[in-house]
């Protein structure tokens, strides 16, 4: 009787503390992501982009063969969000040079969430090269929100984006 009220308590806790996302810091690689890329992207995951622990991504778009379509690189993850509930996002990320048709753009279910373009890591003493730590917030529309985040490139403008530490917590 003892041990089946145990296993039970530890159940509901386990339940309580489940992060809205998993493995924001890709210290699992891929686990719990989705990846998608153009061919003319190049997508990696490796110590070189990381801002916190030993992985980042690195994701590099763009190829100089002339003007041609936009490309992008992007990865995706279904979120723990409740409907209705505001969640507070923060990421950081790191241009490798001043472009100004490149985007770093996220969306949950298709809403912008951030949207960063290579000219203008931040308004606040960045340049590129230095690691931005942007900050914003969004409210589910629904139970299981998707997460996506994509490197946008026109073909003639390469540029190089590192991203790391995705956290996403719901506000009390
Ligand atoms: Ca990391």
């Amino acid at each position: 009787m003892t041990s089946t009220t145990t296993v039970t308590a530890t159940s509901v806790e386990i339940l309580a503390v489940q992060p809205v996302i998993s493995n924001g810091g890709f210290e699992r690689g891929l686990d719990r992501w989705l990846m998608a890329q153009d061919p003319n992207t190049v997508y990696e995951l490796t110590g070189n982009a990381a801002h916190n622990g030993e992985i980042g991504v690195r994701t590099v778009c763009g190829v100089p063969a002339g003007p041609g379509p936009y490309s992008s690189t992007v990865i995706s993850q279904k979120l723990n969000t409740k409907a209705g509930v505001t969640y507070d996002f923060a990421v950081w990320y790191r241009w490798s040079r001043s472009s100004p048709n490149v985007y770093f753009n996220g969306f949950v279910d298709g809403e912008y969430i951030l949207s960063v373009r290579s000219t203008s890591p931040d308004s606040v003493n960045k340049r590129i090269g230095d690691w931005v730590d942007l900050r914003g917030s969004f409210t589910a529309k629904r139970d299981g929100a998707e997460l996506n985040i994509w490197l946008t490139c026109t073909n003639y403008e390469s540029n190089e984006l590192s991203y790391d530490e995705v956290v996403i917590t719901a506000r009390a």
